[in-house]
C-alpha cells in the first residue's frame, strides 16, 4: 500500500495527490451508516451552517465513535503518510465535512498550517491531511478547489476570518490567492466515493457553496509528528487534540470487524 516513487513525486510538486478506489464501496457504506446518529448528537464538535442550521462539521469523530477510531488507524489512510512523514506522528484532528445538499457553504481560501501555527503554536507546515470522499465529489457539489504547487511558497500570510462562516479560520488575501491563481492554476479535486486524498499544510485551498442537489461529505484526518507537537493550547480537543500517543496500523480490514464486546 505504500505510494510509488511516481505518486510521491506528483504529491511532491503539486502540493495533493488524489488516490482512486481506495476503500471500497462496503467501506464508505459502513462509515456514511455512523453519521446520522453522529448529527443527532448534541456535542460542540458538531458545528452547523450560519444559514440554514444544517451541520457543516463534526469533529473528534474517532473518540466518540468506534468505527472512527479505527478508521484513523486503518493502513490504506495512514499508510502513505507515515511513508512521507517517516516519524512517529499523532491524531491533531479528526472530522466530517458535510457540505449538504443545496445548503453547504463556501470554505474560504486558507492553507491549514496558518491556523494550525496561530491558534496551536504547531512549530513547523509538517501535518498531512487525508481525506476519504463518502460521496462522489464533482464540480457540482463543492470539491475543494487546489492551487497546485502552491504549498511550495511556504507561509503565505492569513488573518482570522470571523464572520464569513460558522467555523473560524485563518483564511489568505485575495491579492495574493490571484497571484498564485494566475501563475499555476486551479483544480478541482474530484472523485468517486472512496477515493483518498492527501495534501500538504501549506496548500493553499478552498471550496465554494453546493447548489447542487447532492450532498457532499468527505471524512478528515490530520496527522502531525510527535516532534512537531503544538505549543499552544488555545482550541477544545476535538479541534486539536492533546494526546501525542503515536498512531499505529490496524489490519487491512479493520473496517469489516465487528467491535469485540466485553
Ligand atoms: O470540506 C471542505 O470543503 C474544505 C475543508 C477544508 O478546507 C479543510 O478542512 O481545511
Amino acid at each position: 500500500m505504500d505510494l510509488t516513487s511516481s505518486q510521491l513525486a506528483a504529491l511532491d510538486r503539486d502540493g495533493y495527490l488524489l488516490l482512486e478506489n481506495r476503500f471500497s464501496a462496503k467501506e464508505v457504506e459502513l462509515i456514511n451508516d455512523r453519521l446520522p446518529s453522529l448529527f443527532a448528537e448534541n456535542h460542540p464538535g458538531n458545528i452547523v451552517e450560519q444559514s440554514s442550521g444544517a451541520v457543516r462539521t463534526m469533529m473528534g469523530l474517532h473518540l466518540r465513535d468506534d468505527l472512527f477510531a479505527r478508521v484513523v488507524r486503518h493502513p490504506r489512510l495512514i499508510g502513505p503518510a507515515l511513508q512521507i512523514l517517516r516519524e512517529p506522528a499523532y491524531v491533531q484532528q479528526v472530522k466530517v465535512n458535510v457540505k449538504a445538499a443545496f445548503s453547504g457553504e463556501i470554505w474560504q481560501w486558507h492553507y491549514d498550517f496558518a491556523t494550525h501555527k496561530e491558534e496551536d503554536g504547531v512549530p513547523k507546515p509538517l501535518a498531512l491531511n487525508l481525506h476519504i470522499f463518502l460521496d462522489d465529489v464533482t464540480e457540482f457539489n463543492g470539491p475543494l478547489y487546489f492551487i497546485p504547487g502552491s504549498h511550495k511558497f511556504g507561509e503565505h500570510g492569513a488573518f482570522k476570518d470571523v464572520e464569513t462562516t460558522s467555523y473560524q479560520l485563518w483564511v489568505c488575501d485575495q491579492e495574493r490567492v490571484k497571484k498564485l491563481i494566475e501563475a499555476h492554476g486551479l483544480v478541482a479535486a474530484k472523485g468517486a466515493k472512496g477515493t483518498m486524498l492527501i495534501f500538504h499544510d501549506t496548500m493553499v485551498h478552498g471550496s465554494p457553496n453546493n447548489m447542487s442537489p447532492w450532498d457532499r461529505a468527505i471524512f478528515s484526518l490530520l496527522l502531525n509528528p510527535v516532534s512537531n507537537a503544538f505549543q499552544k493550547q488555545t482550541r477544545p480537543d476535538y479541534k486539536h487534540q492533546r494526546d501525542l500517543t503515536p498512531i499505529e496500523m490496524l489490519p487491512d480490514d479493520c473496517l469489516n470487524v465487528l467491535p469485540v464486546v466485553e
